[in-house]
């Protein structure tokens, strides 16, 4: 039996990372005991397998996957009850963002950093392009970088063009599983190009008349650094749809707004307009930011389509 680390699975096959170095394609043959029915690949991108090597095809068959350690969900689709295991066994998440080229909105942010919440996976935001910032691109890039940075989010600046901030990024990578998300387009796979110029991934310019990325990078994939540790690039997805949450714990997710809720009259507010709901004064006040509460209420609301 041998043991190694899932790097890409394409559906029925799978690129597994074995101790020693090698790489072995592999295969699930019959059905592998599936805890979660509700998910639609039993074997995800950072699982660790068990397999007998298939000495006839030089292949693997995986007949078990090692518990995980933890685990980050996507919705498959909004009406969907189905959910995807976008990777498994990471120390962490880095949503990329741009102001500009594509511009991310602050709903698909707080979606995805609700999502690293409800996962106990600490997310933090790299803000790429900054060498096409004008000034009041650097004034919103300014607001969003305060923002998130007084909820605990921490954020870096990134021109990779540039190749500004490099090496800050390389130490916080070095010797963990970090997992990158973000829009088509807003660089992920330069970044690990520019870590790594032997991986020579394909990379696209975003187009000029949607000013959004092309989808170039299809499938999620673990990429090995020659630094230390290991780096998930995957594909970049319009929205986040936001997995099973309940209507009254969705705010437990947002830092700042779960902070203050204990201080409401009654302990089943939703923060709407509920008298004495210490949230909405907040709102008032700018303790709490309006595009963070916003953000809270499209979710609440379940206008899950609008940022796929
Ligand atoms: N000006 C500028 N362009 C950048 C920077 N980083 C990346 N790009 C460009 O942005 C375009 C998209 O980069 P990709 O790395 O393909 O984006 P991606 O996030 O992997 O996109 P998907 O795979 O579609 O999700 C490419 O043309 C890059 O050269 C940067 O810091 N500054
Ligand atoms: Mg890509
Ligand atoms: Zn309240």
């Amino acid at each position: 039996m041998e043991r190694g680390i899932v790097l890409k699975s394409t559906g029925s096959s799978y690129k597994v990372l074995l101790e020693g170095g090698n790489i072995t394609d592999c295969s699930v043959k019959g059905k592998l005991r599936i805890r979660e029915l509700r998910i639609t690949n039993p074997i995800a991108v950072g699982d660790t397998v068990l397999f007998e090597i298939d000495l006839k095809n030089n292949s693997g068959i995986i007949t078990e996957v090692v518990d995980r350690r933890n685990y980050i969900l996507r919705k498959a689709t909004n009406l969907s009850k189905h959910s995807q295991i976008i990777a498994a066994n990471i120390d962490q998440v880095f949503l990329m963002i741009t102001i500009i080229l594509p511009e991310t909105p602050v709903e698909f942010i707080d979606r995805f950093l609700i999502t690293a919440e409800a996962y106990r996976v600490p997310a933090k935001i790299i803000i790429n392009k900054i060498d096409l910032y004008k000034e009041d691109d650097i004034e919103k890039m300014k607001y969003l970088e305060a923002m998130y940075t007084k909820i605990g989010y921490e954020c870096f600046r990134l021109s990779l063009k540039e190749q500004t901030n490099l090496e800050t990024l390389k130490e916080l990578m070095k010797d963990k599983v970090s997992l990158i998300s973000g829009n088509s387009g807003v660089g992920k796979t330069t970044l690990l190009n520019s870590f790594n110029p032997a991986l020579n991934l394909k990379t696209a310019e975003i187009s000029d008349y949607h000013k959004q990325g092309k989808h170039i990078t299809t499938f999620p994939e673990m990429h090995k650094m020659p630094f230390g540790g290991f780096i998930i690039d995957t594909p970049g997805i319009r929205g986040f749809g936001v997995v099973d949450m309940k209507k009254n714990e969705i705010y437990h997710f947002f830092r700042e707004i779960f902070k203050i809720s204990k201080y409401c009259r009654f302990n089943n507010c939703l923060h709407l307009d509920e008298p004495g709901c210490a949230v909405r004064k907040a709102v008032e006040t700018g303790d709490i930011d309006f595009l963070r509460y916003r953000s809270y209420l499209n979710i609440l609301d379940g206008d899950n389509d609008k940022y796929r």
